[in-house]
């Protein structure tokens, strides 16, 4: 049996309800706190819960735009539920009222249950509810005809249908204060660090195309779990160092900027990365050592684990030994000579030199747990990654591009075996011999650096090689490898066509 003429109007107006509950879901949430929005709860939820590979294919398909994939597909989900809950009240009173409310009071729970929300978290997923429930009723009181008849039914479809317009661009209207743009750094006063000397521009400045030595932070690539970045103050900001440890203790963001700080480059990759990759920036880095706060607290013998959450429920496995074994992991509160952006981690972060990001850059730090790998996982080690991450080395070609003119030709990139430095990048052109590529500034171990060889292609199609060999002389693994479980390998190639 056809779908009677009204089913239509009553499906409009399931949508219309849906999309504006959840929009004053949204705005509620600007009173609460944008992690308690229902889109972002049930976003987080979902990217917590999706299984690794497809998170991997997310990554790899969308890059950094993942995040709004995700929230499309939830904003068209409930757009489906809206007018099936539509058509489901038409035939039955309080059935699609109830579905709505149901979807309302979940996303309310998700949000409670979230680490960075608490109890007030319920709060816009109520709200929606309630909105959602009252429009779909009037609607069917006042608005569907009881049985088909095209005047009524037309009125009805045409005002439902303005509802669902002013949901829709709602809500998108509403990404933009729920989740506000890239820059927003809040005032601190950053102490004077005993700094090393500046580091000026590298190659890209001869060099076309060439990535910069230090990656201006607008370009810094951002991965985390948290839809939006959360909003933390400094005023109450505070950093819990327990665990194995005999003097477990507290510290506020005023303390820890009065301990010395010091200021160093580090250069920060993805474990994500594929070979020839854009996650991976490096920067300058100014903070306090982790050495110093970890020794305060005392460790107990037989901890071998840093366990450091942040805000948004992501956790970090660090081994203790590499946090005091010398190198300049530290609580990071600047980089690039300003405070942390809230993307980046804002009031403070973990940066651990020579870790992937995922087992040493914690960010919205609020806790440093001293514990063994035996007794706590990490976020990512309980979805199937190592939960160990030493940077692998690596080099990536930047130019030329896929397209190049004949004659001579730069080819240049950067390299990166962090912590462990580089010695030598070497360039091969259609499978002939290696060549050794010149080095750009050695910034030092923690650094990447650049590289640049010049040579001839004759017009036609060439395949270029790059590998590099870090500070011990050790060669980059060839053997290909993806990302999973703890960063890929193999030597970064592209095909170059020269005319
Ligand atoms: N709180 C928190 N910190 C986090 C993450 C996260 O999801 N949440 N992701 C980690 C990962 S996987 C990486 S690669 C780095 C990325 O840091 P960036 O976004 O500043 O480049 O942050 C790490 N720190
Ligand atoms: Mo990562």
């Amino acid at each position: 049996m056809a779908p009677k003429r009204s089913s239509v109007a009553a499906g409009v107006w399931g949508l219309a309800a849906a999309l504006l509950g959840v929009l004053t879901g949204q705005l509620t949430s600007l009173l609460v706190g944008p992690a308690a929005s229902p889109l972002d709860a049930v976003g987080s939820t979902v990217i917590d819960a999706t299984p690794t590979p497809v998170k991997e294919w997310a990554v790899a398909t969308f890059g950094t735009g993942d995040k709004a994939f995700l929230l499309v597909v939830i904003s068209l989900a409930v757009a489906a539920l809206g007018f099936a809950a539509g058509i489901l009240e038409r035939r039955r009173a309080w059935a699609g009222a109830s579905l709505l409310a149901l979807l309302g009071v979940t996303s309310g729970v998700i949000a409670a249950l979230r680490p960075s929300v608490g109890l007030v978290g319920v709060v816009p997923g109520l709200v929606a509810a309630a909105v959602a429930v009252a429009i779909l009723r009037f609607a069917m009181a006042r608005m569907i005809p009881e049985e088909p008849s095209a005047g009524p039914e037309r009125r009805a479809v045409l005002i439902g249908g303005a509802g669902v317009a002013v949901g829709g661009i709602g809500l998108l209207a509403s990404e933009s204060l729920v989740r506000p743009g890239a820059t927003s750094r809040a005032p601190v006063a950053l102490p004077t660090p005993s700094s090393p000397p500046t580091i000026g521009p590298g190659l890209e400045t001869r060099i076309d195309g060439l990535t910069p030595l230090r990656t201006p932070i607008e370009d810094f690539y951002r991965i985390d779990i948290a839809l939006s970045p959360p909003r933390l103050e400094p005023a109450d900001w505070t950093l819990r160092i327990d665990g194995m440890v005999r003097n477990p203790y507290t510290i506020t963001f005023d303390e820890l900027l009065a301990m010395p700080t010091v200021e160093r480059d580090i250069t920060l990759t993805c474990v994500s990365n594929p070979i020839g990759g854009r996650y991976c920036g490096s920067t300058r880095w100014q903070g306090v050592l982790v050495a110093d706060l970890i020794a305060r607290a005392d460790p107990e013998a037989g901890a071998d684990q840093v366990l450091s959450m942040g805000n948004d429920g992501f956790s970090a496995s660090t081994p203790l030994d590499i946090l005091r074994d010398g190198r300049d992991a530290m609580i990071a509160i600047a980089m690039d000579g300003e405070p942390l952006t809230a993307e980046h981690g804002y009031p403070a972060r973990l940066v651990t030199p020579g870790l992937y990001g995922y087992v040493g850059a914690t960010k919205w730090l609020t806790r440093l747990e001293v514990t063994t790998f035996a007794e706590a996982q990490a976020y990512w080690t309980e979805r199937g990654w190592s939960e160990r991450g030493p940077v692998k080395t690596a080099a990536r070609i930047d130019v030329p591009a896929r397209q190049a003119d004949a004659g001579e030709v730069t080819i240049a990139g950067v390299a990166w075996a962090t912590h462990r430095g580089i010695s030598k990048v070497e360039v091969r052109v259609d499978g002939g011999a290696w060549q050794e590529a010149t080095l750009g500034t050695n910034v030092g171990l923690d650094y990447w650096r650049q590289w640049y060889l010049t040579t001839t292609l004759e017009s036609g199609r060439h395949e270029i090689a790059a590998r590099a060999y870090d500070g011990a002389g050790v060669v980059q693994d060839e053997q290909v490898r993806d990302v999973l479980p703890d960063g890929a390998t193999g030597y970064h190639v592209r095909t170059v066509t020269a005319a």
